[in-house]
């Protein structure tokens, strides 16, 4: 009698908590500079191992543009939504649910990652001569949209940068994601914004005046 009850109220149990949600299955970002030079498209899907991942390199990762070559782009998960006309910097911080820091992302052992940190894990997007690049896919195992509880990916963006300088940004936009009433942010803890990029601000401004082309207006948009 009790068995047969427990297994009616779990059926029950399974039926309400599988009706009413939509499940998240599937976010993108159009990465982009206020001049829209510079487009990069993200796609993230669900699998089994994680987070299937795809960057398509649409224009602006050009060898010509005034920027630090070797380094390539960096970019990362940030914490809250791009503001007003490309404002990279109201992105926060990296996603970093677990108080990594901004320490060095070793690729081989995870727990020294960022969970937003996605160049750190995956490597740097490379320019090249035209500004365009193969599709680069990959599976990172730490993102989910529903997990941790207090740094899913949702109501995030994402940043790329070079040699620390923001350079562009897109919200990320999960199907079926709706935000919290009242709160178009974000619902969860961060990493805090500071020195996550690696270098101070008077560092940025100093890099960002000798910048050239593309790089130095979306700067000045800033
Ligand atoms: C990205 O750009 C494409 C093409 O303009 C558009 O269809 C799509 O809705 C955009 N996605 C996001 C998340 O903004
Ligand atoms: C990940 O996405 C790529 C590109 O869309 C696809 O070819 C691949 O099969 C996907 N991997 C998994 C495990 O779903
Ligand atoms: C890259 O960053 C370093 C350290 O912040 C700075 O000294 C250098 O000028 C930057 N280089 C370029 C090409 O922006
Ligand atoms: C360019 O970036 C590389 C890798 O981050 C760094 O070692 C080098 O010092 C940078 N070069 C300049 C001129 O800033
Ligand atoms: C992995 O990284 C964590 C965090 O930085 C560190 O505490 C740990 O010792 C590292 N493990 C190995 C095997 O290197
Ligand atoms: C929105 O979310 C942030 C981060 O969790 C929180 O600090 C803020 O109070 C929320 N705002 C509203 C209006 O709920
Ligand atoms: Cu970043």
């Amino acid at each position: 009698m009790l068995f047969k009850s427990a297994t009616a109220l779990l059926a029950f149990a399974g039926l309400v908590a599988a009706a009413p949600s939509t499940e998240l299955k599937h976010g993108s970002a159009n990465v982009t500079s206020l001049n829209g030079e510079f487009l990069v498209h993200f796609t993230f899907d669900k699998v089994d191992a994680g987070m299937n991942i795809t960057l398509t390199g649409l224009k602006g990762l050009t060898l010509n543009a005034a920027i630090n070559k070797t380094a390539g782009y960096e970019y990362h998960i940030h914490v809250t939504p791009v503001g007003p006309n490309y404002g990279c910097a109201a992105t926060g911080g990296h996603l970093d649910p677990f108080n990594v820091g901004p320490a060095p992302c070793n690729p081989t052992n995870l727990t020294s990652c960022q969970t937003g940190d996605l160049s750190g894990k995956h490597g740097n997007i490379l320019p090249t001569q035209d500004g365009t690049f193969p599709t680069i896919q990959y599976i990172d195992t730490q993102l989910s949209f529903t997990e941790p509880a207090n740094g899913p990916m949702v109501g995030r963006s994402v940043v790329i940068h070079n040699n620390g300088t923001r350079i562009a940004c897109g919200d990320l936009v999960v199907d079926g994601y709706t935000a919290p009433a009242g709160n178009a942010t974000t619902t969860g803890a961060a990493t805090k914004p500071t020195g996550t990029d690696g270098k101070s601000s008077a560092t940025k401004l100093i890099g960002s005046v000798a910048l050239t082309g593309v790089v130095a207006l979306f700067m000045m948009a800033l």
